[in-house]
């Protein structure tokens, strides 16, 4: 079985490439052209020929023109995974075929089978609560004038399996800074679409979550750099089975508090209930952090199961405290993490 081992430049994801550039390149690479074809673009981003094959081959979904504008003009602000052997990009192929997405059905393939009857454009976002002046807001004006961020993080999914993946997106704290919460904010509440004729996994009578699915994050939390509200990923827009048009990213957390294809946004003085919490309190807490110390009730989380694998190639990696991501810890200081879970 290859090992695939990058240097830790090459675990860098792309400059956004213009789809034309993107597609140009695709077909020199097919016609054996590889490295050459990437320098004749001239766009300084010298992709290793595995790398260029992890690349998305298959067409962005429609892309709104002023998303397509923006997403042309991306910069890149790469958190490198702090591994360079182990945490190489997960290919799009599994990043975007093997997902949680309930509303389209509990298994890993549903999603990208049927995620892509959702409307995602136009869409539009209710921010109320605590803040300066509840309103809609149409995508594009939430995402305003920011400028989009490719950022490269891990993901850990509390069923102890894990990804690496280039998100675009804005910074939430960038979004709350121009929405003016108020004092009395304290707990920020999202709420996916529901809509069951969309979205076939919440017209399902056997179905667990009680819709809309619901996250929430510590007003604190949700304005730490980390936290992203994203609208893309491998320098594309976001695939619907991903959580387009609008999914949070907390990179820090199990990726149940992702929440996807998010269409409200609450400032609020108490914390939300939130979906995986009222449905097994002792097995999902609100605060979700990874934490290899505190096992799930069901099975360990010391270790996760990096993708791609296979049975040759296993890929059980130790999981670490906040995903890696040690820089959060202060927002904890004083926290039983064992009590708040
Ligand atoms: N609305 C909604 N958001 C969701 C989920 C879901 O079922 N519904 N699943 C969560 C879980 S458990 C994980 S691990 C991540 C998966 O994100 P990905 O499919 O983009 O990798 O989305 C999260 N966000
Ligand atoms: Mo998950």
């Amino acid at each position: 079985m290859l090992i695939r081992v990058r240097r830790a430049s090459q675990a860098r994801e792309s400059e956004v490439t213009p789809e034309t550039v993107y597609r140009q390149r695709r077909q020199l690479m097919r016609a054996g052209l590889g490295l050459a074809g990437a320098s004749l673009a001239g766009f300084g981003w010298l992709p290793a020929s595995s790398q260029a094959a992890e690349w998305p081959d298959v067409p962005p979904g429609p892309t709104p023109p002023w998303l397509l504008a923006k997403l042309a003009t991306t910069r890149r602000k790469t958190v490198v995974p702090a591994d360079p052997v182990r945490d190489v990009v997960t290919p799009f192929g599994d990043a975007s075929q093997y997902n949680n997405f309930y509303e389209f059905g509990s298994d890993k393939d549903d999603p990208a089978r049927l995620a892509g009857r959702l409307k995602t454009d136009p869409w539009s976002i209710r921010v109320d609560g605590a803040v300066h002046q509840s309103r809609t807001f149409a995508l594009e004006d939430l995402i305003g004038a920011d400028q989009l961020q490719e950022r490269i993080y891990r993901l850990r999914c509390v069923e102890a399996w894990s990804m690496v993946i280039p998100w675009i997106g804005i910074p939430l704290a960038s979004l709350l800074g121009r929405l003016q919460p108020l004092a009395s904010a304290r707990y920020v509440g999202f709420q996916t679409l529901q809509d069951p004729a969309q979205m076939p996994g919440q017209a399902s009578s056997t179905g667990l979550i009680d819709w809309p699915y619901r996250e929430g994050l510590r007003l604190d939390e949700a304005m730490h750099p980390l936290t992203l509200l994203v609208v893309g990923n491998y320098g594309r827009v976001l695939p619907n089975q991903n959580g387009a048009p609008l999914r949070l990213i907390v990179p820090w957390k199990y990726g149940f508090k992702s929440i996807k294809s998010i269409v409200r946004i609450s400032l609020l003085e108490q914390p939300p209930a939130t979906s995986w919490n009222r449905l097994a309190a002792d097995e999902y807490g609100f605060y979700a952090n990874v934490n290899p110390k505190v096992d799930h009730p069901r099975w360990s989380q010391a270790t996760e199961r990096r993708l791609p694998n296979s049975l040759f190639h296993p890929n059980i990696i130790d999981t670490r405290m906040f995903n890696g991501y040690d820089e959060v810890a202060s927002l904890y200081s004083g926290m039983d993490l064992r009590r708040w879970y």
